[in-house]
């Protein structure tokens, strides 16, 4: 994992755009985001007990497995939103961006790589990105039913519970 502040160039986005300014762990953790490494199934086990993911998938992006709609969902990823529930990634393989909203509104670009376990609370602004070699292997972990509907950060947030409990709990000042 190395996260960094996204560069705002235009370009493609599974470039890197790297700022070449970094953040460490305690910097994300302030907006929520966990993040952990796991080199087998057994700390991912323990992590999914302790905070009651009780479901998992597999998923792979990739044009292979994907085909034709591969750019389209690459796309539709990218589009920035929230969800009211926990987004939980382990990338089993290949690599990935997840891009999160920081207190000023500005974009953190998440870069993760294999055994990398990231948890985005409710509520936060995201987007996510295959890198240039299009390909990811990810378990996405889940407390019951998943609740993976994307709202679009466009249509009006400020009134949806998951949002404003984001907000307050970690965006507010002190
Ligand atoms: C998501 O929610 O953005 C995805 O599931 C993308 C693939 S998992 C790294
Ligand atoms: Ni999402």
């Amino acid at each position: 994992m190395r996260a960094y502040w996204y560069d705002n160039v235009a370009g493609d986005q599974r470039l890197p755009h790297d700022s070449g300014r970094n953040l460490d762990a305690s910097e994300l953790e302030k907006l929520g985001v966990l993040y952990y490494r796991f080199e087998d199934l057994d700390g991912v086990n323990k992590l999914a007990q302790q905070r009651g993911y009780k479901n998992r998938d597999e998923i792979i992006v990739s044009p292979a497995k994907m085909g034709d709609v591969y750019e389209e969902k690459v796309k539709m990823f990218f589009h920035e939103h929230m969800h009211e529930d926990e987004e939980i990634r382990y990338i089993r393989d290949g690599q990935g961006y997840f891009d999160v909203r920081s207190k000023d509104d500005e974009w953190v670009r998440i870069a993760l790589e294999k055994d990398d376990l990231i948890v985005l609370p409710a509520g936060i602004y995201h987007r996510f990105t295959t890198d240039e070699k299009n390909y990811v292997q990810a378990m996405r972990l889940f407390k019951d039913e998943p609740k993976w509907t994307p709202l679009n950060r466009d249509s009006d947030l400020d009134s949806n519970d998951y949002r404003k409990a984001y907000v307050s709990q970690y965006l507010k000042e002190t």
